[in-house]
């Protein structure tokens, strides 16, 4: 859908579910879900009020607050339209591609650098030919306001056998591809497998026989499939995901994200409902025949970034939301709007962050990974204390690197905060760290007014125990991207491009030493 139309639609959408409420939030912010309650499921607990409080919240930096642009303005048009359906997807062409000859293969792994060398000089970067040029990333509700994700996303799949899948969605003339490109254990292209033509690539997952798992969008359409593919990229079986409020319209806000683990993959992505609101729905797909489960139709509301993982030790998955209202918030919007980054949508939370159920939120989260028997959580967010209402984030306020351990009993631990800056940083990553004796430590990342690349090496309770370091001039990662993935021989690997449009994939590294099973 042209962004333009989309933001006409959405603004129609609003203004439509806004009618016979009490207020309506302006053009340009977002309705808030309580009184979705979609799809059946119960509502927010602590769902519902409408908005009484449109006042749209300033952007920072510069901005004076009432300063930000409207959306496109929308008087009232025509109804959307019914979703395409099932049967209307875009067959796939599983076109496989032979590895290009023309890339340069990386140099053989050779033992690794010594135990104790510095995370700088343990970085290696591979450059790889892709399939088709990358397209380019959606602008996003970021922090306080919109922002450029610059490129779309890419997810790396690390498998047992230290082959690692990329998958991307490539635009050329003739449209959309969603592409995984199968890595050798040295980085370079062992094939490269067209998932399918027309859709979008909004999440990839690996099993460990060697099955891989595809979340797949039709934009036009606002529909989404879960397809499980072999080895050799020949599909197997393909579902639409559905719930009968709600759809996956855009991401110009909130994620996409796809893990797998004991014989199920998890999806867990924003919705649109039919009422004008933004949520998220977490979706269960039998791995086996593809049979689809709903593990919640209305989660998060509005759910502004979001992030799935599966750990492999418990066996369980976890899901992690940053909220901008719900839940969270009890009364009247502007002066008593909160957000937070919370578990399974409704609890434990996190952090409180300052929001104002309008879009504006003061926090992102970055990547989750499993670490010893629990988890490590980044996200970015503002130390200062939470102000309730829609004027809270103040120009006194950043963003800063947060780090969080969760227990086995999905129970978080307090936040530590990794800097201290006066800047903002962002797209926080992390992955697990074997220290001296095996001791659970993280390697996190994080961007630094999105034009440094830093690295840190922290303990398991998050005391920084080297770095950062700017590694700007070696790698980069992507916005929001949740890049960062463990290798089978331990390595954090993650895959990124440098710019929308290149067809040069690059796959970064820091090496453990560690050897392939
Ligand atoms: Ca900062």
């Amino acid at each position: 859908m042209h962004p333009n139309l989309r933001a006409l639609i959405s603004t129609v959408l609003c203004w439509a579910a806004c009618v016979g409420l009490s207020a309506c939030a302006p053009a340009g912010t977002l309705s808030s879900g309580g009184a979705a309650g979609a799809d059946g499921a119960p509502p927010p607990e602590d769902a519902a009020p409408a908005q009484r409080d449109g006042a749209a919240p300033g952007a920072r930096d510069g901005a004076p607050p009432d300063a930000r642009a409207p959306a496109a303005d929308g008087g009232p048009g025509e109804p959307r339209d019914a979703r395409a359906p099932q049967d209307a997807a875009v067959e796939p062409g599983p076109e496989d591609a032979e590895p290009s000859p023309d890339a340069e293969p990386s140099p053989p792994v050779d033992q690794g650098p010594p135990i104790g060398e510095a995370l700088v000089d343990r970085l290696t970067v591979a450059e790889v030919a892709a399939p088709g040029p990358v397209q380019r990333g959606d602008t996003s509700w970021r922090i306080w306001g919109r922002g450029d994700l610059g490129v779309a996303p890419v997810f790396t799949a690390p498998q047992a056998d230290c082959t690692t899948w990329v998958g991307y969605t490539a635009q050329g003339p003739g449209g959309l591809t969603a592409w995984a490109v199968h890595l050798d254990a040295q980085d370079r292209v062992r094939a490269s497998h067209a998932l399918a033509s027309g859709l979008a690539l909004r999440g990839l997952a690996v099993e460990p026989d060697g099955h891989v798992g595809a979340l797949l969008w039709d934009d036009a359409a606002d529909a989404i499939f879960m397809a499980r593919f072999t080895a050799d990229g020949d599909e197997l079986w393909r579902t639409e995901l559905v719930n009968p409020d709600n759809r996956p319209d855009d991401f110009g806000i909130g994620d996409s994200r796809l893990a797998y683990g004991a014989g199920r993959y998890g999806a867990y992505y924003h919705v649109h409902s039919n009422t004008g609101h933004e949520g998220d729905t977490l979706k269960w797909i039998d791995a086996a025949d593809g049979t689809p489960r709903t593990g919640w139709a209305w989660g998060c509301s509005h759910s502004m970034s979001s992030l799935l993982r599966f750990h492999p030790t418990g066996e369980q998955f976890l899901p992690v939301c940053v909220t901008d209202c719900y839940p969270g918030t009890s009364g009247d919007f502007g002066s008593t709007s909160r957000g937070g980054v919370y578990l399974n949508h409704r609890g434990p939370k996190v952090l409180d962050v300052d929001a104002g159920c309008n879009g504006s939120v003061a926090g992102e989260v970055g990547s989750l990974a499993p670490l010893g028997d629990g988890w490590a959580l980044t996200v970015n967010a503002h130390q200062a204390p939470m102000t309730p209402g829609q004027r809270g984030y103040t120009a006194d306020k950043n963003q800063d690197v947060g780090f969080v351990r969760i227990g086995a009993d999905q129970r978080p631990g307090p936040v530590v905060w990794l800097t201290q800056t006066p800047g903002d940083e962002a797209d926080v990553s992390v992955a697990p760290w074997a220290g001296p004796a095996g001791e659970a430590q993280a390697v996190v990342g994080w961007t630094e007014a999105g034009r440094r690349w830093l690295l840190a090496r922290v303990s398991g309770d998050g005391q920084i125990l080297e770095g950062p370091v700017d590694v700007s001039a070696q790698v980069q990662w992507g916005r929001r991207d949740d890049p960062f993935r463990t290798a089978a021989n331990g390595d954090v690997i993650w895959a990124w491009f440098d710019r929308a449009g290149s067809d040069t994939l690059r796959v970064g590294r820091v090496r453990t030493g560690g050897q392939c099973p």
